[in-house]
């Protein structure tokens, strides 16, 4: 899997504006934003063009001079900068509010998929059981209800695409419904700032077609087949390790992975061990317990969101990067 930047969704489509629009809400709300752009252009440009030529024509000549005969009202006026603005405003007013409630209440045959937000990934729970970090597949032509929380602090969760973003809170649920009409993959940002590796906290929302997404159920989080250093090699992408650690010998938010096996470490707070498996699944499931000298205790628990299977590749898989 690739969470990388889809920028084939973003950059390459659409207009100066906006990426191609895909689901139920891309156009009107794309209308409503070129009425008040272009009104507001179209209102703007004559009144500084008149505004530069009465401040040239009736600037004062002599001294002592008044410019113009004073005016003291014009009911006329009143009416022309009065009711044309209200008429204007409630025209947006009320195209923005069906807009809104369209977005607000969700198809009752929606699917309802969870999405967790933690430092700094996104991860989503399928009614079926199945978990999923950074990729959020979903079936073509079918409406889907986020149902959103924070595991820790604010995000927000923004697919451009498909004009939706919504805050994502701790202690509280929040709700976005979409209907992707058109398979591909599309960009998903964090747009409320939570810290180091906020700009990393990318995911893709993967719309499938019917019999894809049929084969993706079937197979999805299986991983039976294959050798388990090469299942940890997957989810080191897929369960977002590779966001904080690297492989090469590099510190990211977190140690390296490199050469780990069998090194020795020093804890804050003082202490000492030789990385084994017990120190690595005790890493992975309750990270605070024992945090590396010169690291912040920012890594989250993954207790629940791996199996045994899945943790026991993860210690093969760092076993090869010696
Ligand atoms: C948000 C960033 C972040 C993510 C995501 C993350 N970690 Fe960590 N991890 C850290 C930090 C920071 C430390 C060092 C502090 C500590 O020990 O808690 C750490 C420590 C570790 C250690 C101990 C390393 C050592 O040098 O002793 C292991 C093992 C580990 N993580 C495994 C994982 C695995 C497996 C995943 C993915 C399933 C993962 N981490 C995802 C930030 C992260
Ligand atoms: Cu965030």
């Amino acid at each position: 899997m690739d969470t990388s930047l889809q920028t084939e969704s973003l950059l390459h489509t659409g207009t100066t504006f906006f990426p191609e629009g895909v689901g139920p809400f891309a156009s009107s709300m794309d209308s409503l934003f070129y009425f008040i752009f272009w009104g507001s252009v179209i209102i703007f440009v004559p009144l500084i063009l008149v505004s530069i030529y009465f401040l040239i024509a009736y600037r004062r000549k002599r001294e002592n001079q008044l410019a113009t005969k004073q005016m003291t009202h014009s009911t006329f006026l009143e009416l022309a900068w009065t009711v044309p603005p209200t008429i204007l405003v409630l025209i947006v007013f009320v195209w923005g509010f069906k807009g809104f409630l369209h977005m607000s209440v969700a198809p009752l045959n929606s699917q309802e998929i969870h999405v967790s937000g933690k430092k700094w990934f996104w991860e989503f729970s399928y009614p079926n059981g199945n978990k999923g970090i950074g990729e959020l597949v979903v079936p073509v032509d079918t409406p889907v209800t986020l149902l959103m929380t924070s595991e820790d602090v604010i995000h927000s969760f923004f697919v451009p695409n498909f004009r939706i973003k919504r805050d994502v809170l701790p202690n509280r649920y929040t709700k976005l419904w979409f209907e992707a009409d058109k398979v591909g993959n599309y960009q998903v940002f964090c747009t409320e700032y939570c810290g180091d590796g906020h700009s990393a906290m990318l995911a893709v929302v993967r719309v499938l077609s019917a019999e894809d997404y049929e084969d993706w159920l079937a197979e999805a989080n299986s991983g039976d087949d294959l050798p388990l250093d090469k299942l940890g090699e997957k989810l080191y992408t897929s369960k977002a390790c590779a966001t904080c650690h690297s492989t090469d010998g590099t510190s990211r938010v977190g140690p390296t992975w490199k050469s780990l096996f069998g090194s020795k470490k020093a804890f804050v707070g003082g202490g000492t061990a030789t990385v084994d498996e017990n120190y690595i699944h005790e890493s992975i499931v309750n990270p605070g317990a024992k945090v590396v000298a010169g690291f912040d205790n920012v890594m989250p628990t993954y207790a629940g969101s791996l199996n045994d299977r899945e943790i026991s590749a993860l210690i093969a898989y760092i076993k090869t990067l010696q």
